[in-house]
């Protein structure tokens, strides 16, 4: 009797690894899954240059969120690249995608990108938002704009698609963002094609200007010249995905991605030629070298860059007081910098810069209506994060 007994016992022992293992993985699968890490219920604290910042996850399981604006009412709404447009209430709620978004090129660096809303949403309630459109060609950068509903979509109306529509999935820009004159400006990226971002009969590599309607401002610079798209803003762009109004100047401000090395800040000017393919701070993937932007002065040059790279994304100035020594930043979203470049500038100078680490691909970053930092997590498990300081150096 007690022989078999034993056996018995040893026969369950032998479940006991597979039992574990399979707590383990479930664990794991949930971890990943739902974030339950202590971090997000507490809020992580790093150390940076102006005091403790307190990193809280106030949303999670977006997919690869690209673009975020605020509505008056403190809820956001948030772009995930491969398609879908959500609503982000106070409480971290993330609604069902609404009805209504464009059929896109959801490939490679395609998709939902970068939104805003009409400076008098308040009264019209239309936004706008950039996307990668399938046509002839391939694909290519286009904005729409829409009335926002509860959960969809109304009078969704395409305003302005860049020309012409090329294959590949790579640089699409796709920043909108509204000057203090109430005209748009668009990012448009190279589409990886290198040349045409100095043929000013393409939007390839330019920054657009255009009307809330999609139609051409008559005071833009390239308007009634020959063989030139009177949409042009600037040229000789690489991969613009940050844009900012400067709050003081109201000039606009990007960040463009460069090669192998390079990315750039630049203060773009109307008409002026920012030099990709010819010059860049970079060097080709294949190793070859590309001249310095000084060895032709003919182009309007970057007033900061990066060497290794920080791979910017989304741009906001910090004008708020929650921060009190970011005033007056610029905060870039870093992809490979894996966190927030915080620029201090004395006009259009960079006088400082500072890392601030958040461990993931920052794809955006905005200020908050409460004046904290929101960034977004470019992940398959994105998440929305909210920074504000925990014991601010005095
Ligand atoms: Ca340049």
């Amino acid at each position: 009797m007690g022989q078999i007994k034993v056996q018995r016992v040893r026969r369950a022992l032998i479940w006991v690894p597979f039992v574990l293992l399979v707590i383990v993985a479930v664990s794991a699968m949930a971890w990943w899954q739902f974030g339950l890490a202590k971090d997000d219920a507490n809020g992580e604290m790093i150390e940076t240059e102006s005091g403790t910042v307190k990193v809280e996850t106030v949303a999670k399981k977006l997919q690869f969120p690209w673009g975020l604006a605020f509505l008056p009412d403190g809820r956001m709404l948030v772009t995930e690249r491969p398609g879908r447009l959500r609503i982000v209430a106070k409480d971290g709620a993330v609604s069902e995608p609404l009805k209504g978004v464009p059929k896109l090129f959801a490939q490679g660096q395609g998709g939902l990108l970068g939104i805003t809303l009409d400076p008098k949403f308040a009264s019209n309630k239309l936004i706008y938002f950039a996307f990668s459109e399938p046509g002839d060609g391939g694909a290519g950068t286009a904005v729409a704009r829409a009335k926002l509903g509860d959960d969809s979509l109304d009078d969704v109306e395409v305003i302005f698609r860049q020309k012409p529509k090329v294959d590949g999935g790579n640089h699409f820009g796709g920043r909108v963002i509204f000057a203090p004159d109430g005209k748009l400006f668009v990012t448009l990226g190279e589409r990886f094609k290198f040349d045409p971002a100095q043929d000013l009969s393409t939007d390839l590599g330019k920054i657009v200007r255009i009307n809330p309607d999609g139609s051409v401002p008559d005071d833009n610079p390239f308007v009634g010249q020959d063989g030139k798209l009177p949409e042009i803003w600037s040229y000789g762009h690489r991969n613009v995905q940050g844009a900012a109004i400067h709050p003081d100047t109201g000039k606009l401000w990007e960040t463009e991605f460069g090669p192998f090395g390079g990315d750039e800040l630049n203060i773009p000017e109307a008409g002026k030629n920012y030099g990709w393919p010819v010059v860049s701070w970079g060097k080709h993937y294949d190793g070859n070298p590309i001249p310095d932007p000084p060895t032709h002065p003919e182009f309007s040059d970057a007033i900061h860059h990066w060497n290794p790279v920080i791979s910017p994304s989304g741009i906001t100035f910090y004008t708020a007081a929650t921060f009190p020594h970011w005033k007056g930043n610029l905060l870039i979203a870093g992809l490979s910098a894996e966190g927030i470049v915080r620029l201090t500038l004395d006009g259009e100078k960079v006088t400082d810069e500072e890392r601030i680490p958040l461990g993931a691909r920052i794809r955006d970053v905005v200020q908050g209506p409460d004046g904290a930092v929101y960034a977004l997590v470019d992940d398959y498990n994105g998440k929305i994060l909210r920074l504000t300081p925990a014991s601010p150096r005095s």
